[in-house]
């Protein structure tokens, strides 16, 4: 399947277009804002704003930030700038602690999502004459619904399975013969894993491609998942503050994201100082969702870290472009005053071919020290009774991770499928420290 530009006229703005139409949007949006969310109005009146201080994009830096406290404080509606009665779906995303994130779209909102869905499908080539079988959960989490109604705009014939019953997952893909793939990475490999349980092999398959998002995943993951299922993996970005898939979507040139910058306003910013960041520079992104008519947020903190990057793509998109998201800022794990994310112990994991990308973290803090602890299953190929080369391996991976992350770490090889699965987002780390 050969990418293709969805919408020639927007994605392909100058930048001085672009940000002539991002400005004129902020403007719109601040007004449709202030006076109707009073959380917001009450956070403009105190940095001393007036809507009319905002007269183009350079005046985003001005605007007070929001971040999912402000959603939680106003829980379920009053983040909403239309009144109900305009609303024709709302979706809700949990965290680990806290109220529900919720978020409300009006019919305008709808089609704003299934238009982003379709620039975003169509860079991985998909056309009607494919079939998306959808494994996301479909409900309150944006996976499902998102990616459906915009798949169906586009002619795509849908397989609406949502999650769960994964046998009956690997019935459907061998006997509908979907040709895309849409869920979580960590539930694509499951899949993956369940096809050689079932003696099912890819050849069996027609898929040519995933879309894959909702968790952060690394290179290394992306490229066992198109080996293991003979597939194109693209990585599928959007929280459902902003609006859910279909924000931001890799093309088949390169691993970096293209954002629908005419309807979201990337930022990225300094997690300590909120200081924006220039180009390449690594941070927190931040979203000012500018089209949307429900739940409108300006400077939206998403705690994701990226870097964005404004040249061309070769695909012929001039949209701004972020880095693959591999964490959050508030993913960051402290063990012994070391800074470590998830995504770096992975990437150290999955270079060695006799283990299998499915891992668990736990920190503990025993007499009062952190101590991590790394389990990790060995593949079934490698699978031994042998205790010198599983104890070998164990040794060289305690050895890397000492030497790349700077800590020390009990790493322990498990058996093969021994570690819990996930059917949506993967829980990976285990932080069982009492602050
Ligand atoms: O996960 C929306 C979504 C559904 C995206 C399906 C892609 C596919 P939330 O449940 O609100 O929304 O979670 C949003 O998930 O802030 C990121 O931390 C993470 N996330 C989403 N997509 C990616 C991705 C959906 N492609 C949070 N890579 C976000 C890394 C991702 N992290």
């Amino acid at each position: 399947m050969t990418g293709y530009i969805w919408d020639q006229a927007k994605e392909t703005l100058s930048g001085e277009a672009l940000r002539t139409l991002q400005g004129e949007r902020l403007v719109d949006c601040v007004k449709r804002i202030y006076g109707t969310v009073p959380f917001y109005t009450e956070k403009m009146q105190a940095s001393g704003l007036k809507p009319e201080d905002i007269t183009d994009v350079d005046d985003l830096a001005k605007l007070p930030f929001t971040d999912k406290q402000d959603l939680r404080d106003n829980y379920p509606y009053g983040t909403f700038a239309v009144p109900l009665s305009q609303i024709v779906r709302v979706h809700a995303s949990s965290g680990t602690t806290g109220k529900q994130k919720v978020v409300g779209y009006t019919k305008a909102d709808i089609d704003l999502w299934a238009e982003c869905i379709s620039r975003s499908l169509a860079m991985t080539g998909l056309t009607n004459e494919d079939t998306l079988h959808i494994a996301y959960g479909y409900g309150l989490f944006t996976g499902g619904l998102g990616v459906h109604y915009g798949a169906e705009r586009m002619g795509v014939m849908v397989i609406p399975v949502s999650s769960g019953n994964t046998k009956r997952q690997l019935d459907i893909l061998v006997d509908f013969q979907p040709t895309a793939l849409a869920c979580t990475p960590s539930y694509a490999l499951h899949l993956a894993d369940e096809m050689d349980a079932h003696g099912i092999d890819k050849s069996q398959l027609a898929l040519k491609v995933g879309i894959f998002g909702a968790e952060p995943w690394t290179l290394e993951m992306k490229r066992q998942i198109e080996d293991r299922l003979g597939i194109r993996a693209f990585d599928i970005y959007g929280l459902s503050e902003t609006l859910g898939p279909g924000v931001a979507m890799s093309c088949e040139h390169s691993d970096l994201l293209h954002i629908q910058s005419d309807h979201f306003i990337a930022e990225v910013v300094d997690p300590d100082t909120g200081k924006v960041l220039g180009e390449g520079e690594l941070g927190e992104l931040v979203f000012s969702s500018v089209t949307k008519q429900g739940t409108p947020l300006l400077r939206y903190n998403t705690h994701d870290l990226t870097r964005l990057y404004y040249g061309p793509c070769a695909c012929g998109r001039t949209t701004v472009r972020m880095e693959k998201v591999t964490g959050r800022a508030d993913d960051m794990l402290i063990i012994r005053g070391v800074n470590v994310f998830p995504s770096q112990i992975e990437s150290i994991l999955l270079t060695y071919g006799e283990l299998e990308p499915h891992y668990m973290i736990y920190v503990d803090r025993i007499n009062n020290l952190d101590k991590l602890e790394v389990q990790i299953e060995m593949s079934k190929i490698f699978f031994s009774d042998s205790i010198r080369e599983i104890e070998n391996i164990e040794r060289r991976l305690t050895a890397d991770i000492q030497s790349t992350l700077g800590i020390a770490a009990k790493v322990t090889l498990v058996e093969p499928r021994s570690l819990p699965r996930s059917e949506g987002k993967a829980k990976r780390v285990i932080d069982n420290r009492k602050y």
